[in-house]
């Protein structure tokens, strides 16, 4: 077959398709977004939770650390509640497989104003708590809360702490009778 002028630009062209689709393929393979794992998120659904203690009208408390609140949302078949009425300190510990960059974390509590369905604070938040970090085998805490009223609470650290525990132990709340959260979430990253 004679080359032609058109012959050549169709081969061209034919060429030049087949680099971009394979350009895209690789692109899409090379997404940092579902395979990067030094991309910051909210690293709480990948925790495994324990608790100083569980009301056992709570079956599913590890359902705080999920990515999304369930709509509608119904208080005890998700959710912690302690089981220590008017007794303080309680706690939840998020516990990680491999050690993490923790940036920040938000406590949502009970009837927040976000709350599907609410449009103010309930007063079942956390009043008096700190958040600690398992470093080099002790516990350090990196934030320190007194006399909130809020329901829902975002913390940033003023230096990402590398660990993989993370505790927030509570000495009281809004109410002073149980502690309770609907939903964690801790942005952070593999260190
Ligand atoms: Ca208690």
């Amino acid at each position: 077959m004679k080359l032609s002028a058109t012959n050549i630009l169709i081969g061209f062209a034919l060429v030049a398709l087949l680099a971009v689709g394979a350009g895209l393929w690789l692109s899409r393979r090379k997404d940092p977004l579902s395979t990067d794992t030094t991309v910051v998120r909210n690293i709480a659904p990948e925790a495994t939770l324990t608790t100083s203690s569980q009301s056992p009208y709570f079956t599913n408390a590890k359902s705080i650390l999920a990515a999304a609140i369930p709509t509608p949302f119904k208080w005890g078949d998700g959710g912690w509640n302690d089981a220590s009425e008017l007794a303080f300190p309680d706690w939840v510990e998020l516990n990680w497989p491999t050690l993490m960059r923790i940036q920040s974390l938000t406590i949502v509590g009970l009837d927040a104003a976000m709350q599907p369905g609410k449009g103010a604070d309930g007063p079942y938040g956390l009043k008096d708590f700190t958040v600690q970090a398992w470093v080099n085998g002790a516990w350090s805490t990196v934030v320190t809360v007194t006399g909130n009223t809020k329901d829902m609470t975002t913390h940033t650290l003023s230096t990402p702490v590398t660990a993989q525990k993370l505790r927030i132990s509570i000495t009281d709340s809004v109410d002073h009778a149980w502690s309770r959260i609907v939903q964690l979430q801790v942005q952070g990253s593999e260190a």
